[in-house]
């Protein structure tokens, strides 16, 4: 009977001691459970930090390479030397033509002028960069009060794009062309970044259309040497054409779409054929030239209004 009892109180034991045993168990799970979440949190914790780290850090280098310039104001001192430096005329439209080396911009300038590149008094033009210093061409046309600056290729300055606008004093200008060649870059956007803050109004245009078609035409296999009959030729010509246009206004509204700047539209020209506009002859191939011209015209003489009116008030007062 005592045996008995003893057995009994000794299972008793055990379960009360098996019990104990399960629930520390329990409680270390638990504790490890936790230790896991914590560890698991914190996990989480340092992911998403360096997640922000690294958007800032994104976000300082696409500025960056975008060329947008830290918050630099040229003082009233700079705004007159600028000024001085580029012979600025209040009674005068400034334009001023930008771009990367070779894109033509000299060559714009001279047609715009009503000059061909080999005209004395045109602005140099050729395939090394000609153009080391910003120059000044007055319009040859006295109906015209315009003066043009041709810009040196900012792709070959060894400045930041950003810095280019400041170090040229782009901002005194009334117009600014933004020109472009093969590729509508990031400089591009960077001036037009720079023109909106200045409020300067900018044109895009893409230069030698004309090349540009050819190129595309021999993509699609044409054979200047083959003796391909008249209406093919001029079937892969518009065909070309049509491509070479709807991929350039594309690319430029895919670009500024990446870079958050408003929808603009690009004027898409020829050297030749714009000189044939100013001299008022009717082109038999043009795509945006007679418009850019327009434009340009409409864009001087709305601000020339302007500012007789704003003379004119200060007269009155
Ligand atoms: N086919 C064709 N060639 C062009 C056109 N515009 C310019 N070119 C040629 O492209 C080359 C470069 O033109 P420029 O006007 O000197 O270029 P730029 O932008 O002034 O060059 P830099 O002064 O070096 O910055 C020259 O050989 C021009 O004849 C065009 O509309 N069509
Ligand atoms: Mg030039």
């Amino acid at each position: 009977m005592e045996a008995q009892q003893a057995a009994m109180q000794a299972a008793a034991a055990a379960q009360e001691q098996a019990k104990k045993l399960e629930v520390a168990a329990n409680e270390e799970k638990r504790k490890v459970t936790a230790t896991q979440e914590a560890a698991n949190t914190s996990k989480k914790a340092a992911k998403e930090e360096v997640k922000v780290v690294n958007a800032v850090k994104e976000e300082a280098e696409r500025k960056l390479k975008g060329g947008i310039q830290p918050v630099v104001t040229p003082t009233h001192q700079e705004v007159l030397a600028a000024k001085r430096r580029v012979q600025y005329r209040e009674d005068l439209f400034h334009f001023a033509i930008a771009g990367v080396a070779g894109g033509g911009k000299s060559s714009l300038i001279n047609a715009l002028r009503g000059l061909r590149d080999e005209d004395i008094r045109s602005a140099a033009t050729g395939v090394t960069q000609t153009t080391l210093n910003l120059a000044r061409y007055g319009n040859s046309n006295a109906e015209y009060p315009y003066v043009w600056y041709d810009i040196p290729g900012a792709g070959t300055l060894k400045i930041p794009d950003w810095q280019y606008f400041n170090a040229q004093g782009l901002y005194v200008f009334d117009c600014i062309i933004v020109l472009f060649d093969n590729r509508f870059t990031m400089t591009d956007i960077a001036i037009l970044t720079n023109c909106r803050r200045f409020k300067i109004p900018t044109y895009i245009v893409r230069s030698k259309a004309d090349q540009h078609i050819r190129n595309v035409m021999k993509d699609m296999g044409y054979d200047s040497d083959d003796d391909e009959n008249e209406d093919q030729k001029k079937k892969l010509y518009q065909t070309a054409r049509q491509q070479f246009i709807q991929q350039t206004r594309q690319s430029v509204k895919d670009n500024l779409e990446n870079a958050n700047m408003p929808e603009q539209r690009v004027y898409i020209v020829s050297n030749e054929t714009m000189l044939s506009v100013v001299k008022k002859k009717r082109p038999k191939k043009f795509i945006d030239e007679i418009e850019l011209l327009n434009d340009l015209v409409e864009e001087a003489q709305t601000r020339r209004a302007h500012r007789d009116a704003e003379a004119a008030a200060t007269t009155k007062d």
